[in-house]
């Protein structure tokens, strides 16, 4: 399928120019958005997921430094590299093969950006020693003061993550290694660890499962005096119809997973395919 998806995006660009995020009430443990935006997808709303989606959240940021007439030609030219094979359209294929780029970019900056600060001694590699000297450096020497924060569990915790993304087992982290650790989410070998540190976060009680309160609990704060919000009644329904697939009134292992990594789902194609179908079905003139 082709299709001149051009003017559409043009449009999502200038859109940038006027974007404001909306705050997030309910913390989201599902890894999908973070993939590709930290915005919420909700079109009626604004364009900034699918902003972020196709520039690179990033890239979208340097966006809101520009006058609308800059932002245009700059995108013009952005449109032209995902038009990969340059026949002037822009295919779902080619957009997901951006979108996937685009991902990926934002990841490996991230990665890049922190690398400097943890690679004490220059030498390209960052040992768990290096990590732990510049996180918790002003724990270990004073192990006794006492912040409000657990140290001591919190360095446990980025250790098991450090071990199990450090596939050669030498305790020394190269850029992959290193981008495991940060991005767990991104790595088949990392799903573990990412399903059992949320269902710590979320088991208050420690008995390996969480149950509706603590699920509840975790996404929702109670404020003395207040009304429950209508999407916590929804998400009561959701944790006894959907998350609790075995109906014995709590989440295990695999059921956190399913919840928290849906497996059979291509978030770049998901966003391709809304991509052509919003310029499919014309949905430019209501901008
Ligand atoms: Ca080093
Ligand atoms: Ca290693
Ligand atoms: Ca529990
Ligand atoms: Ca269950």
């Amino acid at each position: 399928m082709k299709m001149e998806i051009r003017p559409l995006l043009m449009c999502f660009a200038l859109c940038v120019v006027y974007a404001t995020s909306k705050p997030t009430e309910k913390k989201d443990r599902v890894q999908h958005d973070a993939l590709l935006s930290s915005k919420e997808h909700d079109d009626g709303t604004n364009f900034d997921y699918d902003h972020d989606a196709f520039l690179g959240e990033e890239e979208a940021k340097t966006f809101d430094d520009l006058t609308p007439e800059e932002s245009k030609n700059r995108l013009g030219k952005i449109v032209d590299k995902i038009d990969a094979d340059e026949d002037g359209f822009v295919t779902e294929a080619e957009l997901k093969a951006w979108i996937k780029k685009a991902q990926k970019k934002y990841i490996y900056d991230n990665v890049e950006r922190q690398w400097k600060d943890f690679d004490m001694n220059n030498d390209g590699m960052i040992s768990w020693d290096e990590y732990k000297n510049v996180t918790y450096g002003t724990y270990l020497d004073d192990p006794e003061s006492d912040d409000g924060y657990n140290y001591k569990q919190m360095m446990a915790r980025d250790e098991r993550r450090f071990t199990m993304a450090d596939g050669n087992g030498d305790h020394i982290a190269d850029k992959e290694e290193f981008t495991a650790f940060l991005h767990p989410e991104e790595y088949e070998h990392m799903k573990d660890i990412v399903v059992l540190e949320t269902m710590e976060d979320i088991d208050k009680n420690g008995d390996g499962f969480i149950d509706l309160e603590e699920y509840i609990g975790d996404m929702y704060n109670h404020e003395d005096e207040m009304d429950e919000p209508g999407w916590v009644a929804t998400e009561r329904e959701q944790f006894s119809e959907f998350r609790d697939k075995n109906k014995d009134g709590k989440m295990d292992k695999e059921e956190t997973m399913d919840w928290i990594l849906p497996a059979d789902y291509d978030h770049a194609e998901a966003e391709a395919k809304h991509l052509v179908y919003e310029s499919d079905t014309n949905k430019v003139s209501r901008h």
